[in-house]
């Protein structure tokens, strides 16, 4: 199976609740932005509190202050295999990383893109209820979405690296049809 991945996807398709139980069961080491952004915020370091507002209104964090935290965590990586969730967010974010990967030996071997409609989406987001998933903040993100991270989706496809998997169903067939795209069986 292939095991330095990407994850791509809307907010609220699931990159979070997927890459973690790939990672759990292949013994990958999970990176996510959004998850090291709300560690700042909580710890309220002075990162965290310029991340705090961004995040709240739906904004994508600043490109310098994410990949601050990244390059951090790319030492940490392993040679086990490890999936990016959340990261690369827009073109600049992706053509950041290239050269950081070639750096430490590790291409990336394939872009997982999760694709759910914005209906089932903004249903997702709000059950979850976090502090920035109220209606008119998901809105904003699914728009921040569109602008920004969507163009990724053929800048990877144009790499022959994306792979794309339909999201909507239980949680454990969609972690099923993930592993099988990743085996190519
Ligand atoms: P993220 O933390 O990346 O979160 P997300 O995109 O909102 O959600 P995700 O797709 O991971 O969905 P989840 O598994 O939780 O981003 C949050 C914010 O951080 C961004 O808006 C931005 O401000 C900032 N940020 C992060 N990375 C950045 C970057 N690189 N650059 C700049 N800014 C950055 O699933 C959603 C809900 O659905 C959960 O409640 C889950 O339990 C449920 N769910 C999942 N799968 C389901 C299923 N199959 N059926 C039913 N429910 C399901």
């Amino acid at each position: 199976m292939k095991k330095r991945l990407l994850f791509l996807g809307p907010p609220g398709a699931g990159k979070g609740t997927q890459a973690a139980r790939l990672c759990e069961q292949h013994g990958m080491k999970h990176l996510s932005t959004g998850d090291l952004l709300r560690a700042e915020v909580a710890a309220g370091t002075d990162l965290g509190k310029e991340a705090k507002a961004v995040m709240n209104r739906g904004e994508l964090v600043s490109d310098a202050l994410v990949l601050a935290i990244v390059k951090g965590q790319l030492g940490a990586l392993g040679d086990g295999g490890w999936l990016l969730d959340g990261f690369p967010r827009n073109v600049a974010q992706a053509e950041a990383l290239e050269p950081l990967l070639t750096e430490i030996g590790q291409p990336l071997e394939a872009v997982v893109l999760l694709e759910l409609d914005d209906a089932v989406l903004m249903e997702r987001m709000l059950s979850r209820g976090r502090e920035d998933d109220n209606e008119d903040v998901i809105r904003h993100r699914l728009e921040v979405y569109r602008d920004k991270t969507a163009p990724l989706i053929d800048h990877y496809r144009q790499k022959g690296q994306l792979i794309s998997v339909e999201a909507q169903g239980n949680i454990e067939a969609i972690t099923d049809r993930i592993q099988q795209a990743l085996t190519g069986s």
